[in-house]
């Protein structure tokens, strides 16, 4: 067998990581070779991601492998976050910065687009929910500022192309597009149609698990890289998450817990009707052809811009111990409903925070930076309720048994909101791997290596399964 080295990179808004995988004794070991620090850029066009010091960035991570596996790289893997995308030249090449999702000019792509094709069609056809971040509404919004079209890639699968990789729409990525009608599991020509979108523009759709050719350009110079494959694994890094819990059985779920808090469970089909339409989740694709049927929570997000605001005003605590000492603050009497549009949005958090409890007929919090852990129980308290709510609709929706919740991602460390989560929710609750997602994508990469072609996407899951329990140390 090859006994290569294989590299994971996981995008993050709030971070981005490169990690190896290596064999030692039969048994492969993860070690994270690199990780650098994201977030959304407030530019004069509006707000956006900074490109080149992403590519920067993991090219150097890409570079920092190369000592760390003298015995050659076998395969690299890119993940990342949902929804934004990169618009191309005729030689592929980035036309400019991708957007924020959170950019404002969605909101108005949102109300105009839904006035040539309503909500509810869109519903039927794509089976997700309908989020002004998603892939149509800021190709919408990019029509309506009269942005030339030009071919786009989401990502990952971007950053997959730049480094020599066929350009492709990973599945589970473009389902998150709301681009994809969910029977055919294709690009819906109803919605690109109404959207007045070119579907030319968009790439072939692929499921996890598709080689794209060989690393090439400057890194494959470096021998390690000399024959390096370059693979699709789930692009979206939820998926990759979900694929890297190492659960069995059918009565768990998941929260998938970062800079947002994805909260559901894995299904064989999607999950649909008029109760499902009205709760808004979403049936998005997961590895092996299975269904992640979920809701988008607000997360850590709160936190972090909390977190900016305080350290402008010089006050820079630990996250560690803002949410110490957020456990001995008093329970709130009022709680925050955490997905209110206001609170997804950029800056001013302690405020948007306060406007809220005071049109809910509450007091504010007293928004001296020294009450910070007021504002921490707060949102812990909020979120743990909003988990329990939403996993009590996922039961009714699923007619599963839940019993068990794994907690994956960097939020899942969080032992204060693990505890209220448990309470709230009265599961039993698993802490999953914070890298959750660089597991997820070294399994798919692993499946797609080993397995013995062609497999059946049930074949392919339960690889990618075993493969998770292996890189999973047990707990
Ligand atoms: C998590 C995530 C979510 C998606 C959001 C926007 O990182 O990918 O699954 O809804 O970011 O892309």
């Amino acid at each position: 067998t090859d006994r290569r080295a294989l590299v994971a990179v996981d995008l993050g808004a709030e971070s981005c990581r490169v990690s190896l995988l290596r064999w030692s004794d039969g048994k492969a070991e993860i070690q994270l070779v690199h990780r650098f620090l994201n977030g959304p850029i407030e530019r004069e066009t509006g707000l956006h991601w900074p490109l080149a010091k992403i590519i920067d960035g993991v090219e150097e991570g890409l570079r920092k492998c190369a000592p760390l596996a003298p015995e050659g790289v076998r395969s690299i893997a890119i993940d990342g976050w949902a929804v934004d995308y990169v618009r191309l030249d005729e030689n592929g090449q980035a036309l400019a910065e991708p957007f924020c999702y959170r950019d404002e000019r969605n909101v108005r792509a949102e109300v105009e687009l839904h006035k040539r094709i309503s909500a509810l069609r869109m519903r039927e056809i794509t089976g997700i929910e309908q989020l002004p971040l998603n892939t149509l509404y800021q190709l919408y919004a990019d029509r309506l500022s009269g942005t030339p079209e030009a071919r786009w890639l989401n990502l990952p699968e971007y950053l997959l192309a730049r480094w020599g990789a066929e350009p492709v729409a990973e599945f589970t990525n473009a389902t998150h597009t709301q681009l994809v009608d969910m029977d055919s599991r294709n690009w819906s020509r109803e919605i690109f149609r109404e959207a007045g979108l070119n579907i030319e523009l968009a790439a072939k759709i692929v499921p996890p698990g598709t080689l794209l050719g060989k690393l090439q350009g400057p890194l494959a110079q470096l021998p390690v890289f000399a024959d390096t494959e370059l693979i699709a694994p789930a692009c979206h890094d939820t998926a990759s998450a979900i694929a890297g819990i190492p659960a069995a059985g059918d009565d768990w779920a998941y929260i998938s817990s970062g800079t947002w808090s994805l909260v559901g469970t894995v299904t064989s089909l999607p999950v649909d009707g008029p109760n499902v339409r009205e709760d808004s989740f979403s049936n998005l694709g997961g590895v092996g052809n299975m269904n992640c049927f979920h809701k988008n929570v607000n997360g850590m997000w709160l936190m972090k811009q909390c977190q900016n605001a305080w350290a402008a005003l010089g006050h820079e605590p630990s996250i560690s111990d803002l949410l110490h000492d957020a456990e001995h603050e008093p329970v709130p009497q009022m709680l925050l409903d955490v997905d209110e549009p206001d609170l997804l949005r950029v800056g001013e958090m302690p405020q948007r925070i306060n406007r809220q409890l005071v049109a809910k007929g509450s007091q504010p919090l007293d928004e001296a930076p020294t009450n910070a852990p007021a504002f921490t129980a707060l949102i812990m308290h909020s979120l743990a309720r909003r988990y329990a709510e939403t996993l009590t609709r996922i039961q009714k929706h699923t007619g599963k048994v839940i019993r068990r919740i794994y907690i994956v991602g960097g939020g899942s460390q969080n032992t204060f909101l693990n505890r209220l989560t448990a309470e709230a929710t009265g599961f039993a609750v698993h802490r999953g791997s914070p890298e959750s997602s660089t597991i997820g994508n070294f399994a798919v990469q692993l499946a797609t290596l080993e397995s013995e072609l062609p497999a059946s996407s049930m074949e392919f899951a339960h690889a990618v399964r075993e493969w998770s329990l292996h890189l999973n140390p047990p707990s």
